[in-house]
């Protein structure tokens, strides 16, 4: 696959995008990202006034943080609002050289309705972790990064539910090694004015459902990068197992 797509929905399709309707007849589509990396998206995951009355309960209720961080050999405000929730008896979660607090499934409910939702969508999935982020305008991010930590396993899924304010959400190829060369990019460069690497994105809307399955944390990093047109509330659950 060699290609660069934008803005990804039901009126710009991706060409190597496979769609077809679940029975419930909500639309998925299907994209492979090649080498045993996949992407799942439902953009009607959730009827809109549903994840409205869930976006607000989120907002309201859950006891958000924004911790200091370590990265790139500096302290700094993490450039969101987070907060984790894990089955007891998990492994520790730690990034960043922060380790956040994990609250129970118990003590907040209607997440537990969300997941039943995600397991109900994607039958075989099971998620025991939940991190929860909170963009508060379009200053706030997430730098590019993969979720590859040890305690998800080799091939972890990841599924992600997005409330409010529409962002976009990029995934783009890790350099790989071959023998001793860093290969950035197999496309000719002068086709490519900002990145030479290949670069996937997706406008993930209010009450969408992402699902990244395979090799997808081992071979390509995302991010959600700051957007000066994203001026209102997002908030964004990725649910996670650890194994
Ligand atoms: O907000 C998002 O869509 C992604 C969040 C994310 O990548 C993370 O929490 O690891
Ligand atoms: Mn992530």
């Amino acid at each position: 696959m060699s290609s660069r797509f934008r803005g990804l929905d039901a009126a710009n399709p991706n060409p190597n995008a496979e769609s077809d309707p679940s029975d419930s007849g909500v639309r998925r589509t299907i994209i492979d990202l090649g080498d045993g990396s996949e992407v799942l998206y439902i953009p009607r995951f959730l009827p809109s006034e549903r994840a409205w009355a869930w976006f607000h309960y989120l907002d309201k209720e859950i006891p958000w943080t924004r911790p200091v961080i370590h990265v790139f050999g500096r302290h700094c405000l993490q450039p969101r609002d987070t907060c984790y929730i894990a089955s007891k008896g998990l492994t520790d979660l730690k990034y960043s050289g922060y380790q956040p607090h994990a609250y129970t499934w118990d003590e907040y409910p209607i997440l537990k309705e969300i997941l039943q939702a995600v397991h109900e969508a994607i039958p075989g999935s099971t998620f025991n972790s939940l991190l929860l982020n909170r963009y508060k305008c379009g200053s706030d991010y997430v730098a590019w990064h993969s979720d590859d930590e040890k305690l998800y396993g080799p091939t972890p899924e990841i599924a992600s539910v997005s409330f409010g304010c529409e962002r976009e959400f990029l995934l783009k190829k890790k350099p790989v090694k071959e023998e001793g060369i860093w290969i950035v990019d197999q496309l000719p460069k002068k086709r490519l004015k900002t990145s030479y690497q290949e670069q996937q994105s997706f406008m993930l809307k209010h009450g969408s459902l992402m699902v990244m399955r395979g090799y997808t944390q081992r071979d390509w990093n995302h991010s959600v990068p700051k957007r000066a047109k994203a001026v209102s509330v997002r908030i964004n659950l990725t649910f996670r197992q650890i194994v």
